[in-house]
């Protein structure tokens, strides 16, 4: 049952009936795609976190992390490389043949790479974008399962690169052992995926896991796997080095149980919970997907993460990317670093040019944070009730504005908007519409499916048919703000919202659920 004024389904909803998460999920068409140790008082560090928030040493370190501050997601960029292909444990919802899933989408496979071919590549994206900040290591398999390649290559990039900041993913089933060598690198932020607390939950999820040179199955391997994954977070928060914890959200297994992962990591001194979907289709060939375990609706994650809210901080902006991913959060630029090109390219690192760029991108995020404190300013005069929130998705390829035309999306950022903020919830991962110079109108229900929750789209340029789809959709096309910082036009677009309310012109309506994508995701362009 949807409340009055919300409009989105809460927790209370899926707890107390079933029919919620029993509801399929709506998948596009085929074809048509911290805390701060503790934090009594720091309720706001953390991904949406900024310099008031938490000390000097923590914020130098997430300051230009685009995974550890949703701020930073808009302006810097991050890179993987593919040097871990083993694993130490089975999850339900990985199939060996792609990425892991713990940090990844299921059907991307990445080109494996040895230690001096990733450090090559490293340097050579890091000539070409100097907004990228981080390289992380996250699979194929599990970081620590392959510790001498991961360590190796942290290692020669630290020695030829130094302010690239160094960033892992793990299971967490070595970790423990491993916690002095992450240490020992300067590696500042580590990943675990914890999906329970609770090994009669972790059963459900794991299959098995190699232990002590054998295979330990059911209850035993996930009791195993639990005590070392909070053992390895203890260690972690111990030594100052900043965790952020993913969970794989899977309806009917561990939905209900995430806010004691959450509770329990917080007291662990996580600084970040990342309750990211499960992606589960029967071609993916995990044995979730075989066996007809589907993924959450976007308004069931978000109850979850809203659930949670209070707990461990929480990023909603994870975009699941692959272990070879390169470029800002939410767009994939892999395939211009392959190895045959690095080899073509002239490679000059060159840190005093790095750092330059990196003053310009922090004068645009200072002014979009200016734009968005000054709208919020003048936001204080509207009159409406300040319960409602709604959803309004955003077209955007980076910097932080409404600067894309609807017809080249191929994600769209969802904020959720009130009388009193304008906070990244999200994003929505949809299929281009435009092909070729013309809109695919078979297209358009999917992209509508995706942003089916939100109440207008704010967009730089759109044309006639998908604007009347939207409207007759229920979903306002907006391009009046076109290249303005998003918090300021989403927040400019719900004081013109309030006032039509106001006068009696509209009436607000809660919108419905929203489908989140299943298929593996290809970034067009
Ligand atoms: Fe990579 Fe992960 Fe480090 Fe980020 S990704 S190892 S913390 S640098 Fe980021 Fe990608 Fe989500 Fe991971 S968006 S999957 S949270
Ligand atoms: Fe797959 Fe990653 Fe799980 Fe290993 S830890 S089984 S690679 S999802």
């Amino acid at each position: 049952m949807q409340s009055a004024t919300a409009s989105y389904v809460s927790i209370a909803d899926l707890k107390s009936s079933h029919n919620a998460l029993a509801t399929p999920i709506e998948t596009p068409a085929p074809g048509g795609g911290c805390g701060t140790h503790g934090g009594e008082g720091k309720a706001s560090c953390g991904s949406s976190g900024g310099p008031d928030d938490m000390p000097q040493e923590i914020w130098d370190k997430v300051k230009n992390h685009p995974c550890y501050s949703e701020e930073a997601h808009h302006h810097y960029a991050r890179m993987h490389v593919a040097v871990a292909p083993a694993c130490n444990i089975q999850c339900n919802y990985c199939n060996r043949k792609y990425d892991c899933s713990n940090e990844s989408r299921p059907g991307v496979v990445s080109q494996k790479l040895t230690p001096e071919q990733a450090v090559k590549k490293v340097v050579a994206v890091a000539s070409e974008i100097p907004q990228m900040t981080v390289l992380g290591i996250a699979g194929p398999g599990d970081s620590l399962a392959s510790p001498t390649k991961t360590f190796a290559t942290f290692k020669m990039l630290q020695e030829q690169a130094p302010d690239i900041k160094l960033c892992l993913s793990t299971n967490g089933l070595a970790l423990p052992e491993l916690v002095d060598e992450i240490c020992k690198y300067n590696i500042d932020h580590v990943t675990i995926t914890i999906n329970m607390v609770d090994p009669a939950v972790g059963e459900k999820i794991y299959p098995w896991i190699f232990w002590n040179h054998k295979r330990v199955t059911g209850y035993e391997a996930a009791k195993i796997l639990h005590e070392q994954q909070m053992k390895g977070l203890e260690m972690l928060t111990a030594r100052g080095v900043l965790t952020k914890i993913n969970s794989v959200l899977i309806p009917g297994i561990n939905d209900e149980h995430m806010i004691e992962v959450n509770k329990a990591v917080k007291a662990r001194g996580a600084f970040l919970h990342n309750i990211m979907p499960l992606i589960s289709e029967p071609e993916h060939g995990t044995y979730f997907g075989l066996n007809g375990q589907r993924g959450p609706t976007a308004q069931e994650l978000k109850a979850v993460q809203d659930a949670c809210m209070g707990g461990a901080n929480l990023m909603r902006h994870c975009r699941q990317c692959r272990a070879d991913a390169v470029g800002l959060l939410g767009e994939d630029r892999s395939k211009e670093f392959t190895l045959d090109k690095i080899e073509e390219m002239e490679v000059v690192y060159d840190l005093d040019r790095r750092r330059s760029y990196q003053d310009k991108v922090e004068a645009e995020r200072q002014a979009q944070h200016d734009a968005k404190v000054e709208a919020l300013a003048s936001q204080a005069k509207i009159e409406l009730d300040e319960n409602i929130k709604v959803l309004v998705a955003v077209a955007t390829k980076g910097g932080g504005r409404v600067n894309e035309h609807f017809g080249h999306v191929t994600e769209f950022q969802i904020f959720e908007v009130s009388s009193k903020e304008a906070l990244f919830v999200g994003h929505r991962r949809v299929d281009q519409y435009c092909q070729g110079g013309f809109g695919d109108d078979e297209q358009l229900p999917s992209v509508v499916r995706a942003i089916n929750d939100c109440h207008a789209v704010l967009v730089a340029k759109i044309g006639a048919c998908p604007k009347d789809e939207l409207k007759s959709a229920g979903i306002e096309p907006i391009d009046g703000y076109v290249d303005e910082f998003i918090e300021k036009a989403a927040l400019s677009w719900f004081a013109d919202y309030a006032s039509r309310i106001a006068s009696g012109e509209i009436v607000h309506v809660a919108r419905g659920d929203a489908a989140i994508r299943q298929g593996a995701y290809t970034a067009a362009a």
